[in-house]
């Protein structure tokens, strides 16, 4: 799975069971400055149904200074954020057109992008990230997402809980393996996520047992529309280590573009367009952003003016495809990047 995050709880080391179940619960309690929208003042509620009759509203909460902040989604997905004064005057409309729960001024703020919800693509989407103090613009930095601790209940065995941070376009799968570190094996079924926090259960048997580690693996749930094309379980996003003897298909709005990738860093970029075909000899790097995602630097030598660029990321929804971004470089100045999906298979 990607992104793992790893745990090695001291006193699980010994004891934990042989026999796992998980017992998900979702628990989303009303944070002290939260507001359910029914008990909103009628001027407030009718206000924000005047403003945006087709929010569907997520989170009320009280307002620095007075009043409320409604946050809710559109049909389109986009997410709007709403400040009201008591009386229901209007104070702040913000638009998060990504819905990744940036709003558009913070993005550009951050430099991430407003129109991809995981801009660094590491799956973790950008508010998410800047929520649990990581960085949206660096697919290495991954933020923490698991806790864990043991529960004694009265008369009962003791229970390992493991609480993970959740946001709604995720898969989390619980994984087990021996001290070593060896054969991890999933625990259960993964559990989409909601934005709030799954808890899986361990009971603590007391049989002979050789725990080890616990580990949650994060992938984009296809059903939440956050990449992928379907495919249940577990569709490993490995970026491969070398890309020597491979080709890859990129395709976007335009074009179709074939990379073929040769040992010593040398390839060609085969450029279908319009019925043409052009072949231009290339040379590339390629530098390993995250566990799904690698960006590739294609340099073509120009005798004229200095050499010209052009840079892809490529972000691996399954082994073999994914989706990328591209940009060309001239003289150093980037031009409008261009995005599509891609697929990589042996050079034939
Ligand atoms: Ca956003
Ligand atoms: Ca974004
Ligand atoms: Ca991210
Ligand atoms: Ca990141």
């Amino acid at each position: 799975m990607p992104s793992p995050t790893c745990v090695q709880p001291a006193d699980l080391a010994r004891k934990a069971a042989a026999a796992l179940c998980i017992a998900p619960l979702l628990g989303t309690p009303l944070a002290a400055d939260e507001v359910r929208f029914e008990d909103l003042p009628t001027a407030v509620r009718d206000a924000v149904v005047a403003a945006a009759p087709d929010l569907e509203v997520e989170e009320v909460e009280t307002r620095d200074g007075g009043g409320f902040e409604v946050e809710g989604r559109l049909p389109s997905g986009a997410r709007v954020e709403l400040g009201l004064a008591a009386d229901g005057t209007l104070l702040e409309w913000e638009n998060d057109r990504d819905g990744d729960g940036l709003c558009d001024s913070e993005e550009s703020a951050l430099g991430t992008d407003p129109d991809d919800p995981d801009s660094d693509g590491d799956l973790f989407p950008d508010g998410f990230e800047t929520d649990l103090g990581s960085d949206p613009g660096d697919a290495a930095a991954q933020p923490q997402i698991v806790t864990i601790d043991t529960r004694h209940d009265p008369g009962g065995a003791p229970v390992v809980v493991i609480s993970v941070q959740t946001f709604a376009s995720g898969l989390f799968q619980l994984s087990h393996c021996a001290a070593d570190g060896s054969d991890w094996t999933d625990v259960g079924e993964p559990e989409p996520g909601d934005g709030g926090t799954i808890e899986f259960e361990l009971p603590l048997g007391d049989g002979a047992s050789a725990a080890g580690l616990f580990r949650v693996g994060v992938a984009s749930d296809p059903a939440a529309g956050g990449g992928g094309d379907g495919g249940s379980g577990q569709t490993g996003c490995a970026a491969p280590e070398s890309l020597v003897g491979k080709e890859i298909v990129a395709v976007d709005e335009n074009e179709s573009r074939t990379l073929y990738f040769r040992a010593g860093g040398e390839g060609e970029l085969i450029e279908h367009e319009g019925g043409g075909i052009e072949i231009v000899p290339m040379r590339y790097s390629v530098e390993r952003l995250g566990p799904c995602q690698i960006r590739v630097t294609l340099t073509f030598p120009d005798d004229d003016e200095g050499d010209e660029y052009e840079e892809f990321e490529f972000t691996f929804t399954e082994a073999a495809r994914g989706t990328f971004r591209s940009q060309d470089f001239e003289d150093g100045k980037g031009e409008d990047p261009e995005s599509g999906s891609f697929t990589l298979a042996d050079a034939g």
